[in-house]
């Protein structure tokens, strides 16, 4: 964050800035109304390194044309002009339209992608697959993918992602903040669309300063900032349901638990009690009991659950604890332990899910959409849960049971992914890569030579944000940003739209995907469109060509002061729930007819694999503290923190001694999937018999023989199963490992070199 005043004005996942790009490189100043930036724009001046320069063919396709290829991720690539792989890409399409139908295409394409509201790439190149007569799509999300199911049944919408009660009431209210899962600064940093204003941190630290209490429960003790002074409860990972249960326990034997509210708002009680108190199944869920599996003394558990129910409570439940084997369960134990509690929707009381997961989360959100590029309509009714990519290219004609149908995998022939990273995001990369393996052809469009444009056949080198114009904005951020044009693309790089666009004409679809418009032509019409559509207290008063030039317009009516599920406390009965019951399912009969043995009717304690000697240690993958996912991995920021070019594993340090290990010392991290090579930071801010090493260092297979990726991305290691067969979520958080020195130097790491 070197840059001087001036600059253009421009935005991103992580904050809002003005840059200047010249012979000497790219200056950047956070934006000045900014109270916190984010480190991360110091990321943003590696935009031009490993990129993508020009359209490339993978030579085998090229020699032997589409089909099966074990090839992919080894083969050389062919650089080509635009003119020769524009025709090549669009025949090939219309191939497997007309050959197998658009079912076969799988376009997907999961990703965070840039800011920017119109080359937002997902829905690039969706609109773009529409046009061609649709394509297969994939539903939810890695980062909450067991959530939105599970709330949907159990209370009826995603209300407490999407508008959770807001920061400034729990700032005033909360005397009690009970964090399962932590609320993390550093994914605080991150919103999809941008952050102008990174306001959590302080937020948190006003209810600090007023007297408010912070309780974490998470095996990392920095999964909350050092400065609210919380007491650490480190539980053994993937165990928080059964703590849960045991708090609830100790409400229901100790009379402490809210009978009005729960009268009044929820059903399922009984059966939920029944089970907690060991009716239905013999075993009373005891603070003796969940002390032998969280490893949380009872005593203490004891003592919280009757804090929590003489405190204003927040129930804060991060979306990590949900990405794990059985990750429904977490979250639904803590929604009945709030409900126990009958602080729903109170100030400051109740529950919330993802604070501190992106910086948007308790922003508060505004009434109204933001400029969208329209998608159009897909015709094509099949679909996945986004985390079956795998078992979707391995399995054609397989079966998925997901809430409550029985999907079939469509065969697919042709996955096109623009603005997402799988070969980052996914679990058991080398499994990925056999899926990979399968179709007849792979599109990607990418600025980087990602470990996904590298398992691709055909790789189409897009712009970054820097090197177009766009229009920023979130729904929990207060302004609309100009993007202005930062600097040249690189090389022969276009922009998405562009792509789009020339395949378009090439396919004569060029009317339906561009309605004849340019770029800026298309900024000015989803601006002039939107702010015809709000209402006159929200619309700004300048248009277009104000707009631009002035670089932002402030967004008006967002909801600061929230607090969820008020009405619905309120009056149950003139305002409930979209469940069927109107009310909080603690027991949902939907849920309980489907049958499903790892998700079923109430919430309850799954057991956990038995430990495997072989794999002592849990390995937590949780999201970086250095980069956006994998993005700008290769900038200066993210290089900074790693050892040798490799990715750092904290360990706790009575872990590296009995393990005979040195700081420093590169090692193999191994699980029953595969293994990455990663560097030994000793850390007494982990549980002991856990380490921990971050997603989005750039999957490199380039040493087989020393591990599956010899940088450190964690999803090497992590198993291919969902959730459950309700929502078949990611499980990408946690995975079972051990460690072992090397017995020869560590190869070197060639992610961010020429492919
Ligand atoms: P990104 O690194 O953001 O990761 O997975 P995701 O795929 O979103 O990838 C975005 C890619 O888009 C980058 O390669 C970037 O260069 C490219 N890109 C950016 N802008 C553009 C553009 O304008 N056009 C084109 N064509 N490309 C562009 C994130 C996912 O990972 C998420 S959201 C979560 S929460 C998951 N978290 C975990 C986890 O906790 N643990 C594990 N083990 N694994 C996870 N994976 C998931």
């Amino acid at each position: 964050m070197n840059g001087p005043p001036g600059g253009r004005p421009h935005s991103s996942h992580w904050g809002a800035f003005h840059a200047a790009h010249d012979a000497d490189g790219l200056r950047v100043r956070p934006d000045p109304a900014d109270p916190e930036p984010s480190p991360l724009l110091d990321n943003l001046p590696g935009f031009t390194r490993a990129r993508v320069t020009r359209p490339h063919v993978r030579r085998g396709w090229l020699t032997g044309g589409p089909g099966p290829d074990t090839a992919r991720g080894t083969d050389d690539f062919v650089p080509v002009d635009w003119a020769e792989v524009v025709p090549l890409l669009a025949g090939e399409l219309d191939r497997v339209r007309t050959v197998h139908g658009n079912r076969a295409i799988f376009g997907g394409s999961y990703g965070w992608g840039s800011a920017g509201r119109f080359h937002h790439a997902q829905s690039q190149v969706h609109r773009f697959l529409n046009a061609l007569g649709g394509y297969t799509r994939s539903v939810n999300t890695y980062s909450l993918g067991a959530s939105r199911p599970l709330l949907r049944h159990v209370v009826g919408s995603d209300a407490p992602i999407a508008e959770p009660t807001t920061y400034p009431v729990l700032a005033e209210h909360t005397g009690l903040f009970v964090c399962f899962g932590g609320m993390p600064a550093k994914n605080a940093q991150v919103n999809a669309g941008g952050v102008s204003r990174h306001g959590a941190a302080g937020y948190l630290r006003a209810a600090r300063a007023r007297g408010a209490r912070f309780v974490l429960v998470s095996p990392l003790r920095d999964d909350l900032a050092d400065d609210l002074d919380a007491e650490w409860l480190a539980p053994e990972p993937g165990t928080d349901t059964a703590l849960m249960l045991a708090l609830a326990h100790v409400l229901l034997t100790e009379d402490r638990h809210d009978e009005g509210f729960l009268a009044r708002h929820v059903t399922g009680f009984d059966a939920f009690r029944g089970y907690v108190l060991g009716h239905t199944d013999h075993v009373p869920k005891t603070p003796d009991w969940a002390a032998a599996i969280c490893g949380i003394p009872a005593a203490r558990i004891a003592s919280l659950a009757r804090e929590m129910a003489a405190t204003r409570t927040m129930i804060s439940l991060s979306w990590s604890l949900q990405r794990a084997h059985r990750g429904e369960q977490p979250l639904w134990a803590g929604v009945a332990l709030a409900a126990l509690l009958g602080q729903i929707g109170l100030p400051g009381g109740g529950f919330g899910h993802g604070y501190g997961a992106t910086a948007g989360t308790g922003a508060g959100v505004l009434p109204y959409r933001l400029p969208t590029l329209p998608q159009g309509i897909n015709p094509v009714p099949d679909f996945i849960p986004v985390a079956r990519i795998a078992d979707l290219l391995l399995n054609p004609g397989g079966r998925c049971d997901y809430d409550g149908q029985r999907l079939t995998y469509p065969d697919i022939r042709l996955v096109y992914w623009s603005g997402g990273n799988p070969f980052h995001h996914h679990q058991d990369l080398a499994r990925l890569r056999r899926a990979f393996t399968r179709p007849d052809t792979v599109v990607v469009h990418e600025p980087y030579w990602t470990a996904t444009a590298r398992h691709a056949d055909i790789v189409l080198p897009a712009t970054t944000t820097l090197e177009r114009e766009d229009i920023g904005g979130a729904k929990e951020d207060p302004v609309l940003i100009a993007m202005h044009r930062i600097a040249e693309p690189q090389g022969q790089a276009r922009d998405d739209y562009a792509i789009f666009a020339a395949l378009a004409a090439e396919l004569g679809v060029a009317e339906e995907f561009t309605r004849g418009r340019t770029a800026r032509q298309w900024l000015a019409h989803l601006y002039e469109s939107w702010r015809a559509g709000l209402a006159p207290e929200h619309a700004p008063a300048e248009d277009f060509a104000a707009f631009w030039p002035a670089g932002r317009v402030p967004l008006r009516g967002r909801r600061e002061r929230h607090t969820l599920y008020a009405a619905f406390r309120a009056d149950p009965d003139a305002h409930p729930l979209p469940t069927p019951s109107g009310r909080i399912e603690l027991f949902s009969r939907t849920i309980d007819s489907f049958g499903y043995d790892d998700c079923p009717g109430h919430p309850a304690w799954l057991p956990q694999d038995p430990p495997d000697p072989a794999f002592p240690l849990h390995l937590i993958a949780n999201n970086p503290a250095t980069r956006l996912h994998s993005q700008l991995d290769h900038g200066p920021h993210s290089a900074a923190a790693k050892i040798e070019g490799r990715e750092p594993l904290r360990m706790h340090p009575a872990d590296v001694a009995a393990f005979g290990l040195r700081p420093g010392e590169v090692i193999r991290v191994r699980s029953a999937v595969g293994s990455c090579l990663a560097a030994v930071v000793p850390s007494d801010g982990l549980r002991r018999g856990v380490v921990q090493l971050a997603t989005g260092a750039w999957f490199d297979p380039s040493a087989p023989q020393a591990a599956t990726c010899v940088h450190g991305n964690p999803n090497a290691l992590t198993a291919d199963v969902g959730t459950s067969r309700l929502a078949q979520g990611c499980t990408g958080q946690l995975a079972r490992v051990t460690v072992e020195r090397l017995t020869a130097p560590p190869p070197p790491v060639r992610a961010h070199g020429p492919a």
